[in-house]
Order: structure tokens, then sequence, then C-alpha cells
């Protein structure tokens, strides 16, 4: 029997941790009730030896980093998650920016010498940037740089944009891929339990809508991520349930690459009053989540919103992957109040951060192949 569970065993816990502990161990899935029993009872250390078992199985000794920057088309939005902190700027509109084609296609200019392997899109939704805008951008990018991997806008915005251009999400997702699109990031998913996305994200595609794009552009040989946005008016439940639809989607497709829980921060939004929740329990969910999705390769925290050091502890409770140099091109994070104000990582800061806790740094591209492997 392996030693850590051995010690699991004899140790003081109740029996339904040692039997969940058991079922971890031999490879067992685990069921929405023992998701919930880990989220009610279970302590972090024991949380952490299940989630590293599960985690070193998938990719060792691993932690992932991509070279990465953002574009953020526009900070303007026709929906107002409460949660956002971009929303507040439909009321402030001098506060918003909106950017042409030429305007991103000079940022992305700006990386023509560095190695950087992809771009993340993706901000508010407005009438203006629509199907033939996004189809033009693509291309226009694809024509620069066809070696720039375009990850790029959510079902939040294919939602509407395919309803203002009369398409079906297949047709629609079949020419963003034609126009340059290589995969999707994982936001606007929030927590799927329409008892919370009615709430906190009322107006935007559905949970069924989210998923049923994603399973589109799977099922055409692509791939993409999900998020949750954790820590704010859900309850335990919600978080499995959503973690739930997600495991029986990747079953089907095994389309996603990773899974990515958000912490809620809570400044310049309308849901200032609830509180952010603990490190630790940002530890807890992301252990938690490594255990239930058995069917993610990756796990990632970003760094740029819950700070390096949460990060870099958060490798040692499941997490594989702290995504990219991002080189502060991001504003949604610091506006809402995340620890990083101007998030920029060198490449190797990134690697220290990795090597720092006796982990094997890897640069990876979007699709996790390797690109370089820091091992010494
Ligand atoms: O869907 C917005 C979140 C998401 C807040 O796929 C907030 O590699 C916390 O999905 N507190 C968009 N979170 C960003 C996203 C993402 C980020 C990094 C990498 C990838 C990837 C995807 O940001 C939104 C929402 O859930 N968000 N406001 C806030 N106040
Ligand atoms: Fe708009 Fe996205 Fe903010 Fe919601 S989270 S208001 S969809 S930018």
């Amino acid at each position: 029997m392996n030693s850590a569970l051995q010690t699991i065993l004899s140790s003081n816990i109740n029996d339904e941790l040692k039997k969940i502990a058991t079922k971890v161990f031999s490879g067992e899935r685990i069921d929405v009730n023992e998701g919930i029993y880990l989220y009610e009872h279970a302590e972090l250390g024991y949380l952490g030896v299940l989630a590293e078992y599960v985690k070193e199985k998938k990719s060792g000794n691993k932690v992932f980093f991509n070279r990465n920057f953002h574009v953020e088309p526009t900070n303007i939005c026709v929906y107002t998650c409460s949660f956002c902190a971009y929303s507040r700027l439909i009321k402030n509109k001098e506060e918003g920016w909106e950017m042409s084609i030429e305007q991103m296609m000079d940022i992305i200019k700006k990386y023509d010498d560095k190695n950087v392997t992809e771009v993340h899109i993706t901000g508010g939704v407005i009438p203006k940037q629509d199907f033939a805008f996004y189809t033009e951008l693509f291309r226009t990018i694809k024509a620069h740089r066809p070696d720039l991997h375009v990850k790029a806008l959510t079902p939040v915005e294919y939602h509407y944009i395919f309803k203002k251009a009369k398409l079906s999400y297949e047709e629609g997702m079949q020419k963003m891929k034609e126009a340059g699109l290589d995969s999707m990031p994982g936001g606007g998913a929030e927590i799927f339990h329409p008892e919370i996305r009615d709430k906190i994200a009322g107006g935007k595609c559905s949970a069924e809508e989210w998923l049923s794009i994603h399973e589109i552009w799977h099922n055409m040989g692509m791939h993409s991520n999900a998020t949750m946005l954790y820590g704010h008016i859900e309850k335990f439940w919600h978080r499995v349930d959503h973690m739930e639809r997600l495991r029986q989607l990747q079953d089907k497709t095994k389309g996603f690459n990773c899974f990515i829980p958000l912490k809620f921060r809570n400044k310049n939004n309308e849901m200032s009053d609830v509180p952010e929740v603990s490190v630790i329990e940002d530890l807890r969910n992301y252990a938690i989540s490594r255990i239930y999705l058995d069917n993610f390769d990756h796990i990632k925290a970003y760094w740029a919103m819950i700070g390096r050091s949460t990060a870099q502890l958060s490798l040692n409770f499941g997490v594989d992957d702290i995504d990219g140099t991002i080189d502060d091109t991001t504003k949604i994070y610091s506006m809402a109040g995340a620890e990083e104000q101007t998030p920029k990582l060198s490449t190797q800061q990134l690697i220290e951060l990795v090597q720092q806790v006796g982990k094997t740094a890897v640069e990876r591209d979007t699709l996790y192949n390797v690109v370089v492997d820091y091992s010494s």
C-alpha cells in the first residue's frame, strides 16, 4: 500500500474521509456527495496529500507555464455581471476603452521580436465588435504572424455575436476556426447553477449554452479551457455541481486542456460587501478540483489573480500550471482588487518561482506541447 495512504488510514480521521482517500489512491472517481463532503469536512493537509498524489500520477514533478500576453478589445459591456469591475463602466463611459483592429494589431506587433507563443483576447461585449469585426481581427493576426496561437473570446461573446449575425453555434464556430481561431479560454463559466448564475451574471449565456459551444468546438477537434468563479455567494454544492457538469462534458469530448479556479475579488464591483475567502480556502479549492476533475490533465493557478505567493503555495495542492508571463497586459483583475496590480513576470522569475518549491519548470505552448524543459 502507498505509504501516504497508510499514514492517512492510521490517523485520527473519520471513516468517510478514509473511504474517500482509499478511492482516490486506487484511481476510483469520487461522486457528487463525496465532493461536497470534502468541501465541508476535509482539512487542508489531508487534501494536499490526495491532490498531490493525483497530480503526480498525471504530470510528475512538472509545473507548466507559457509565454503569453493579453489583448482586451473593450472594457465596456452590454451585460452587468455584479462581480465585474468592468460593468460599472457602462455608467462611467469616459473610463472605458474600445479598440479598433489597427490598435490591437499595434499591440500585437510590439511582440514581433519576442518569442511569445500565445495571444489571449477577451473583454466586454459590445454591438460594434461583432462577427465581421472578430473574423477580420483573427484573419489579420494570422496573416501577420501565423505561428501565434490565437486563444480568444468565450461563449458569452460567441453566443451574442452569433445571435446577432443569425448564425447557429455550429456555423459560427466553423467560421471562427476558418478565420484563425485556435482555441477558447475558459471564461464566462462563473457558476453554472441558475440559482447563483441568475443573481451574479443574469442575461448572459446560460450554463447549457456555455457547455454547448465548448462541445461543438471540441467536436471540431479543437481545445478550450474551463473556469469557475468561486468564493462569493455560492455554496459548496454549487461548486461541485459546476465541476460535475464539466467532468461529464470532458468524458464525452476530452477537449478541455485545463481547469482554472478563479477567486472572487471584491473591489470596484457591486459585490464589494461580499468578503473574499481565505488563502486556506483557495488551497482547499485547488486540491478538491484536482481530486474531483479526474479527467482533466491540468489545474491552473492564475497568478495574476491570486498573487505569486499563493500561486507558489498551490503547487503543493494539485496545481501543475501557473499560466504565463502576461507582461502586464490585463486589467480585469487589477481593477477588481487582485494582488498583482501590474502583472508581469519574466520567464526567469516564473522558473524560479517553480524551482523554489522543488518542482521542474516546463515552458509549454497553449496545447501543452513542451517548448523548453528546465529540469537541471
Ligand atoms: O469569466 C471577472 C473572471 C473571467 C472578476 O483560459 C473575476 O487560460 C474574480 O476566464 N473576481 C475571465 N474573477 C478570465 C478568464 C481567464 C483568465 C486567465 C486565463 C484563462 C485561460 C481564462 O474573469 C470571467 C470571470 O469569471 N472575473 N471579474 C472578479 N471580480
Ligand atoms: Fe461583461 Fe464579462 Fe464583465 Fe460580465 S464579466 S459584465 S460579460 S465583461
